[in-house]
């Protein structure tokens, strides 16, 4: 059987570009540094979020040198923390975000970075991030429809001067919504 040169050509061209998008691919899922969201963070009661050690007050605390957890509670149609009051951080720090949801499911998303994920009842999110040591603020939206509000339901991360950094709690604020 006789192949056309140029058919030859058109076998080789896309042979190539299934390689070429193999290879994008392989890239972005391990090459890339970007990390899939799993169930490390552990199960937690949605119903009893009252009740739990970190949780039940949720907000910034120190848990190394220049390491910072950060729990959050999603719920309709408020960051807490975030909305409100913002989430402030040192600038440069390593920051451990652990979302839950004690109603529906929400999204949690720092816009501009690649902190995203689902929040789901019962499941604790668990992301870290680095932060760049010149001070931002980010703010954090909800990108799950998660009721009426969800086009309202945001809030906001701030990184300070290490210097301005209090280390106080910015739990509770919360506007409007339902308990
Ligand atoms: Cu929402």
């Amino acid at each position: 059987m006789e192949i056309h040169r140029f058919e030859k050509i058109w076998l080789g061209a896309s042979l190539l570009l299934i390689v070429g998008f193999i290879g994008t691919i392989t890239y972005g899922a391990v090459g890339a540094g970007v990390a899939m969201v799993d169930d490390s963070g552990g199960t937690v009661d949605p119903t009893a979020l009252s009740d739990h050690p970190e949780f039940s007050d949720p907000g910034v605390q120190q848990v190394g040198e220049n390491h910072y957890a950060v729990h959050v509670v999603a719920q309709q149609f408020v960051f807490q923390p975030g909305t409100g009051t913002p989430i402030e951080v040192p600038a440069g720090s390593t920051v451990t975000f652990y979302v839950t949801s004690s109603d529906v499911v929400h999204g949690f998303n720092l816009v501009g970075t690649n902190v995203n994920t689902m929040v789901i009842p019962g499941q604790v999110a668990e992301i870290t991030a680095e932060f760049p040591t010149e001070p931002r603020t980010y703010a954090i939206v909800c990108h799950e429809y998660c009721g009426s509000g969800h086009h309202e339901m945001a809030g906001e991360l701030r990184t300070v001067p290490p210097s301005e950094f209090n280390g106080t709690d910015a739990s509770a604020d919360l506007q409007g919504g339902e308990p």
